[in-house]
């Protein structure tokens, strides 16, 4: 007698590393070490507290506190600068760390990570394994402490890697996924500010059970679209896949005019501001490319692309505005009609890591190593 197919999971894990910023200084610095400490602010009482460290939390003290608060709270508190570099390093290591089993890493931010370990690259097979690998070389390696949430979705992957924290690992089988979602408070649900979230206490709902009442249509009448991403989140479905992070090639600029142009001031005019957004885009990343790219489309839609490459890397604004002309000029334009130039460098000598996310000051973040 045929059996039914097994349900094929996906297996999803969710790293975040703990106090991460005050972790590292508390590494790096005996003296930190069981103390309250908050990396970020001042003790003076100005700016916000970027983390605390867990000694510092039992007074209440969290991220994005001020300091003023935080003295208030706990008098004690030592307060650290933040050394952005090595945060970064240590994340660095951290992507390391997971490509051991998976290259289908997320990053959200420099502490956290979605991992799809459906197909892990050692043959492990369990996730729960896997991550408590992770977690045991992140301690190894690193000295840190990490949580981890294993899970067949990211939804519950990412409530579970918080649920012990610190040095946690929480892992939600797949026939338990919809009582956990049922027994959830509203304000745990992705993207429940607390706006909505007293919206819906209005309504008398107050966990996942409560949301599992409404039909998805009423879901979308109350909560506007993304009532259908709840409708579904609740009935544990969030399809949403682990999106690697995928590398930049290159960085440029380029326009359409409003009218084609013959007239070579004109193209040159609107070449050197083209190339100057290209410019302003490199200086925001940092970046140096050693090959230039121009892409002429003419008024009849045809394309062509002329580059140049250098054993140096180009980063000057005027040889960038230089180089284009050039090729601009080399390009043969014999009188015909341009309708559009973009400017575009590549070949970096950095590898250069987009993350499509935005991080929680809502920043694109870049990474280079
Ligand atoms: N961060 C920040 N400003 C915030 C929140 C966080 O600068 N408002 C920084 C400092 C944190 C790091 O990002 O160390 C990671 O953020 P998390 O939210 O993961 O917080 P922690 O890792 O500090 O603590 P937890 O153990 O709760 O994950
Ligand atoms: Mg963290």
């Amino acid at each position: 007698m045929d059996s039914e197919p097994k349900k094929e999971y996906r297996k999803i894990i969710h790293v975040d590393m703990d106090a991460f910023y005050a972790s590292i200084e508390q590494r790096d610095n005996p003296l930190y070490r069981g103390k309250p400490i908050v990396v970020g602010g001042s003790p003076e009482g100005r700016g916000v507290v970027a983390t605390a460290s867990y000694e510092a939390r039992k007074f209440g003290l969290h991220s994005a506190m001020s300091s003023k608060r935080a003295l208030q709270l706990c008098p004690e508190v030592i307060f650290i600068r933040p050394r952005f570099n090595v945060y970064k390093e240590v994340s660095v290591k951290l992507r390391e760390i997971f490509s051991r089993y998976t290259d289908l890493i997320e990053p959200l931010s420099l502490d956290e990570a979605y991992l799809d370990v459906t197909h892990d690259k050692q043959n492990i097979g369990s996730a729960i394994e896997i991550a408590k690998q992770i977690r045991q070389t992140i301690k190894d390696e690193l000295n840190l402490t990490a949580s981890a949430g294993v899970s067949v979705n990211k939804f519950v992957a990412k409530i579970a890697s918080d649920m012990q924290k610190p040095d946690g690992l929480t892992f939600i089988a797949p026939s338990k996924v919809e009582s956990f979602i049922e027994n959830l408070p509203v304000e745990k649900f992705f993207g429940v500010g607390k706006v909505t979230a007293e919206k819906m206490k209005k309504m008398n709902l107050f966990t996942g059970a409560d949301l599992k009442k409404l039909t998805e249509h009423e879901m979308v009448q109350r909560f506007g679209k993304v009532g259908r991403f709840y409708y579904n989140i609740v009935r544990g479905i969030d399809e949403r896949s682990v999106q690697p992070e995928r590398e930049t090639k290159s960085i440029g600029a380029e326009d359409t005019f409003l009218h084609d142009l013959s007239d070579i001031e004109e193209l040159n005019a609107e070449l050197d501001r083209i190339a100057q957004t290209t410019y302003n885009r490199l200086q925001k990343y940092n970046l140096k490319g050693r090959t230039l790219t121009l892409k002429i489309k003419f008024s009849d839609f045809k394309q062509i692309t002329r580059s140049q490459s250098f054993s140096n890397p180009i980063w000057e604004l005027e040889k960038i505005q230089e180089i284009s002309r050039t090729l601009l000029i080399s390009a043969g334009l014999e009188g015909k009609k341009v309708r559009l130039l973009g400017v575009t460098l590549s070949n970096f000598k950095e590898r250069v890591i987009e993350i499509k996310k935005h991080d929680k000051t809502g920043q694109l973040r870049l990474f280079d190593d």
